[in-house]
This record gives C-alpha cells, structure tokens and sequence, in this order.
C-alpha cells in the first residue's frame, strides 16, 4: 500500500486500525474486521463533523454517537482514548477483561463518551432514534428565537446485522415518520456477516427501504476515500426535514493483506503473521500500542472541543437572561435531573385525593388517574403506547400527541413494541425526558431485550403493562399473560410492581417518578389489570405485603428493588385510615375463596393462585399431569400426538373453560364469546380438568378415557 494524497488522515485512520488489531489480538478475542473497514469514515465523521467535548462526556448539546454494530467496540475506544477521553491506553490494552474500561461490546457508564450499551444488533439504532427525537422535542420546548440552545445530531452507526434486524424496521419507520431531521445512519455495507456473504440472506435494496420510510439516502459512498466520506457527511448535515442514511461501501478488514473481504476478519484476532503483514501494508512500523506523538496531536480534540463548549455555555448564559424560567426548568431536568420543585407537596395532594375518593376501578384506569395528576407536575413526562392508548390508557387531558414538526408529550408508537421500548431508552439516555410507555403484558415479550437493556444499564424507564390477567376471556389463550410477570422478574435489576387498586397504583407511579434520579436507578414495570375493584376487605393482604403483593396478586414484593419504599409508603397511609379502597385482584381472590366453597376445582385453582407464583403450579401440570394426559399444546385437549407441550404452550385456555363449564363461573359476564362451539371445549378436556381437581388417580383415568374416546381407528 503507498501513501498516498490522503497520507495524513490515512494514517490517523490506521491508528485505530491497529490499536483495534493490537487490542483484539492481546485479548485473543474481539471483532477488528468492523474497526478496520469503517476506520476511515470515523476518522473523517469524528476529526470533521462530531460536535463532542472529551472533557466532559455530559454536556448537554454535544452530537450523540451510537456504535449500534458494538461489536466494533475498539473502534469507539480508539477514537475516545485518541480524541482525549478519560479511557487511558492501559485500558485498551485491556480490552475484554474482567472490570476493564474497554469491555467487549460498548457499555454505557462504564466507559466516558459511550452513550448506550450496545452489543444486541439493531438496538443501538432505535436508541438513537429515541435520543434524536429527545433532541427534537427538548429543541421545541426550549429554544427560542435567536437562543438556540439544543441543536445536535445523532450518529449512529450500523453494520449489516443491524439492518436485517427487525427492529430497524420498527425504529427507522417511525424515524422518517416522524422526520428526525437531526439523524444521521452510516451503514457499513461490506457485505459480510459472521456467516459469510450476505448476498446470499440478504438482498434487501436497503436504500430503496430507507427511501420508502421517508429517509434522505445518500448511496453509493466509496468509505475509503476520504473527500467523498466528507462530502456525503457535509450532505448529511443539510437539514432537509427527514433523517439520513448514509450508505458507505467499505471492506470489512481493509488493511489486511490476505483476511481483507472475508468473514474470517470479522470476530477473530488476525493472528502474528497476519498482523505483522498488515503492519507492513499500513506502514505502520510502531510496536504494538505505541501511537507516534504527531499522531496523537492531530487526533486530540480537547481543544476544539472545549472550545465549542464555551461557546455554548456563553449562548445559555445569555438565553437565561433572557428566558430565566426556562434556563431554570432546563438545568432542572438536563443538567441536575431532579424532580420539579412542587412534587413532594403537588403529588402528596394528589394521593390523598385518590385515598378519599376511594374509587372502585380498573388498576389502568387508576394508572391514568393518577397520569392525569401528576403530568402537569412532572413536565418531563412522555408517555405513550405501541398503538394501544385507549386501552393501556397512558394518556391524560394534557397529553399532547408527538407529530412530525410538533412537540407532543405522547408518543403514539405504533404496533411497534420493541421499537418502542429501545426508543425510550434512548430517550431516557438523552437526558431530560422521563418516559413511559404501554403495551398489553403479554406483549412485553416483544418489548423484552430492549426491557434487558434498560436494566442492564439502569435506565428508569417505566414500563405500563396493561391486561395483566389470564381472564382476557373474549381475546382467547394469545392474549392471557402466564409466565410473563414470573420472566420479567427473571431479569436482573428489574422491578416489576403489581398495584391492586387506585392508591397502590397511584403510589407505584409516585414511587416509579422519584426513582427516576439517575442511571443507577432501576427501571420500573407497572402492571395494571382490567378488572373492577368490589369492596373487599383488603387490609390484612396489605399489612403483610409490598405494592402489588396484595390478594391474589402476589409479588414478593420486599424482594424488588424499590418495592421496599412503596410499601413503607404504603404502611404509612395504612395506619391511619385503616381499611382502604379494595382491590380488584383481591376483590377477586376473595370471590374466588367464596365459590371455592362451592366447588372443589376452584378451591384447588384457589390454592394454586395463593402461592407466590401462582402460575408455578400450573406450569408442573402442564409439564406433569397434562403432559402425561396427552394434551396437546394448544389445550384443546386432543388424543397424545406424541409430541409432549412446548415450554411456551400452556394450556390455559382449556383451564378457564373448564372452570367456567364446571362451576358457571364467568369471568367476563356477557363477553364469552370464546365459549361457544367454536371454544374448543372438549368434553374428554373438561373430564381431565376436573379430575385434576380431584386426585392423581382420577387424572390418571380421565385422561386414559380422554385418550381411549380419541384413539384413531386402527
Ligand atoms: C441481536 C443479535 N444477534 C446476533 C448477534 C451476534 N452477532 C454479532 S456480530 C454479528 C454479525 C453482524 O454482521 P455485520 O453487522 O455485517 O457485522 P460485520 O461482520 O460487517 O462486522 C452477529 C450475528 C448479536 N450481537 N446481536
Ligand atoms: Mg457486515
């Protein structure tokens, strides 16, 4: 390779080349393929066009920068530890290594100047989304003529895997939808993933996609010529009203002699001879680490950056001049992230509102109750719903709609559940916002990865997930969350609360506000059923329990963190008045205990539902008895196939049919729609279910009847 006319920048570019080689191959693991074929755009994007301060990672207008391929990881850490971040050369050098500031996929927190955690292709790109919106709607509320104080990009970049994810679907539809003007994709198109070509799975016309969704696309960007990658990015930065896509021709691995263009160089060291080929081919004769001193000059952005900085802290300095409530509301929530001046007393009003009003309603309607209440007290509010709103009811009076060119404080998200729920984190990571978001509860297995994500980096983003009962009668067995409270639970340092009524729910959403002080708050779900409270004496669940750890509901509440502090709130208002408001759960779990009198099956589901995980006991039949029984996955109570149940494939549906049928029990008086011939209640089923509610033995013949009355002719 001979130096060239673009000598300088290509050598600042082989600089990350080969700290992202020399990093990979003293870990013995890592991906320098990415780093390699997209280091001369960063180089042009990072040195040219990113508005970034390496002395302070925080400031609140710097351009974002996502790797949404994190598997790229070393190339963000060679262009933080060289633009003069906090991320000193000791820590590349130990890259991938147990409590390294270079972990193996970026790690937000962790590492000054990485605004997300990436690493789950496709994600980091909806994150940007998210903080490109943060911009748009914090740019609208804030800035005034002549005071332009929110005004920056979102970078984000993404590698093949991202695109074929489903989730940039999602995210990038909404994006140009929404016209997030300020959004900058850079796809590194090398046609390579860890399988090989892609050409073979994957033959999108990815800029036409992108076209479709409403995207400016700039094609056909040779990634390693340098005046073209800063023509295309001088493009991107052109406001035209919709997001771009930048599309950059590169080679995966360029710089290697004989691993360039192939999948080999994607997630493996390149091995001694190879490196040392390719140090020879990049001219790059320094040992491993050693990055020449006018190397590291031109490569510091300290400089410029606090330069740019001043300037700005002079623009806001001026602007709270000018607007001194608004410079204070936005140091508030940009700069300090505390709660509004008002709070303690406006939210404390407002619960003892919901205490004597003693409402009898659907824990979602509480939820929206208590929406209503606290919005125009915590304008950092935005809430939403993936398509969902009149059910999940996340909106209140002052809810304004998101629309394109528009502030809103409600996002209508679209069917879009994991968009959604990677967006918000992106808003959250943002800074200023604090969103919510709604999705029925059996949905929040679209939502899931993204709910990971949240708490794996802290994020207090709160969850609303609504429809929290297997009872959904006329929607059938696709919309009755089972496992899905247990599964969320299941995610390390996430708080899943369960509120039975309008004052526990009214306190969850308080407590879920105030624990919103930082990145090393948990992330919240709320689960809200449908049902209707009845006045039932709750106090005694209460008194032993934490929020949503009432009646049937049961959470283990004291375990979450957080739980600790609602029911210490909760325990505080109990004392005084006493009896509160019941709950509909509890409301039910007491008219279940009635007719468990009456009947035997129910007495036995009754017991089940009082265990901690109530649905533990229904999963041990389903794997056992039923199993054994020979049902079939969709509980229809079929002959054995001889395939036993999937894991995913409980057969509740067959459960509440057969209780309904057992003892007249109807759940959803008048909406049973499912109970009629074409319910799949089968009379071999309703025999199983009601021995199970019997005893082994008599389960053991109604299931040889069930099977004997199926058998097929021989
Ligand atoms: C959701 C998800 N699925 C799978 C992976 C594992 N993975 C890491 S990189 C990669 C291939 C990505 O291809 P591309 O984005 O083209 O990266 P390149 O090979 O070009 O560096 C895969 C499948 C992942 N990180 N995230
Ligand atoms: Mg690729």
């Amino acid at each position: 390779m001979k130096r060239d006319a673009n000598f300088t920048s290509r050598t600042l570019a082989n600089a990350l080349r080969m700290l992202a080689i020399d990093a990979v191959e003293q870990a013995r693991s890592g991906h320098p393929g990415a780093p390699m074929g997209m280091a001369d755009v960063a180089e042009v994007l990072w040195r040219l066009h990113l508005k970034h301060n390496p002395a302070d990672p925080h400031w609140p207008d710097r351009d974002r920068f996502v790797l949404s391929n994190g598997h790229a990881s070393m190339l963000h850490y060679g262009l933080l530890h060289l633009t003069g971040y906090d991320l000193p050369l000791d820590e590349l050098k130990r890259f991938r290594q147990l409590h390294s500031r270079a972990p193996g996929h970026p790690e937000v927190g962790i590492t000054p100047g990485v605004e997300t955690t990436t690493g789950p292709l496709g994600q980091g790109l909806a994150n940007a989304v998210g903080m490109a919106l943060a911009e748009q709607l914090l740019a609208r509320e804030f800035n005034r003529d002549g005071h332009t104080i929110i005004d920056h990009r979102t970078w984000v970049y993404v590698g093949d895997g991202c695109l074929m994810e489903g989730i940039s679907h999602e995210a990038c539809s909404l994006a140009g939808t929404l016209g997030l003007s300020k959004l900058v994709a850079i796809y590194d198109d090398n046609g390579i993933s860890i399988d090989g070509e892609v050409a073979h799975w994957f033959g999108d016309d990815t800029p036409a996609r992108f076209e479709a969704y409403g995207w400016r696309v700039i094609r056909g960007v040779d990634g390693h010529d340098r005046s073209a990658i800063d023509a295309a990015l001088q493009m991107a930065r052109e406001d035209v009203g919709r997001p771009t896509l930048l599309c950059c021709k590169t080679v995966i691995g360029w710089g290697s002699p004989h691993k360039a263009g192939g999948h080999d160089v994607h997630g493996a060291p390149l091995g001694a001879d190879e490196v040392a080929a390719t140090r020879q081919a990049l001219h790059w004769p320094w040992p491993a680490f050693d990055i020449p001193d006018d190397v590291r000059v031109a490569w510091d952005a300290r400089e410029v950056g606090a330069l740019r900085q001043a300037n700005w802290q002079r623009a806001f300095q001026d602007y709270a001049r000018a607007f001194p409530e608004l410079a204070a509301e936005f140091e508030r929530r940009v700069l300090r992230r505390t709660l509004p001046p008002g709070w303690q007393q406006g939210s404390a009003a407002a619960l003892q509102k919901v205490i004597d009003q003693a409402a009898s309603i659907a824990s979602r309607k509480a939820s929206q109750n208590a929406i209503a209440a606290l919005l125009p007290l915590v304008p950092e509010l935005i809430g939403g719903s993936a398509d969902l709103t009149g059910s999940n009811l996340t909106d209140a009076p002052t809810s304004v709609p998101v629309r394109r060119a528009l502030w809103g404080n409600h996002v209508n998200w679209g069917v879009r559940e994991f968009g959604m729920s990677a967006a918000m984190n992106g808003l959250i990571l943002h800074g200023g916002l604090q969103p919510y978001g709604g999705t029925f509860l059996v949905f929040s297995d679209y939502s899931r990865n993204a709910v990971r994500m949240s708490a794996l980096m802290k994020l207090p983003v709160i969850y609303v997930f609504t429809h929290d009962s297997i009872a959904l009668g006329e929607d059938g067995p696709t919309h009755q969350p089972v496992e899905h409270v247990a599964s969320l639970r299941l995610i390390p340092g996430n708080s899943v609360w369960r509120p039975c009524d309008a004052v526990e729910t009214f306190v969850a959403w308080q407590a879920a506000i105030e624990r919103r002080g930082g990145p090393s708050d948990p992330p919240r779900r709320l689960c809200a059923g449908r049902g209707r409270a009845t006045p039932t004496d709750l106090a005694g669940h209460r008194l032993r329990s934490g929020v949503g750890d009432a009646g049937a509901h049961r959470t283990g509440g004291g375990r979450h963190p957080g739980a600790g502090r609602v029911h210490a709130q909760l325990q505080r208002l109990r004392s005084p008045v006493g009896r509160l408001p019941r709950g509909r759960a509890a409301a039910r779990c007491a008219g279940a205990r009635d007719r468990s009198r009456r009947h035997p099956f129910l007495a036995r589901l009754h017991r089940l539902r009082r265990r901690r995980h109530w649905h533990r006991p229904l999963r041990r039949l389903r794997t056992g008895s039923a199993a054994r029984a020979g049902l079939r996955p969709d509980g229809r109570g079929r002959a054995a196939t001889g395939a036993r149940p999937g894991p995913t494939a409980i057969p509740l549906k067959g459960v509440r049919h057969a209780v309904r049928a057992a003892v007249g029990c109807r759940w959803n008086p008048g909406r049973n729609r499912t109970l009629g011939p074409s319910g799949g209640l089968q009379p071999g089923l309703l025999r199983l279910w009601r021995a199970l509610a019997l005893d082994g033995s008599a389960l053991r013949r109604a299931a040889r009847r069930a099977r004997r009355a199926r058998a097929p002719a021989a």
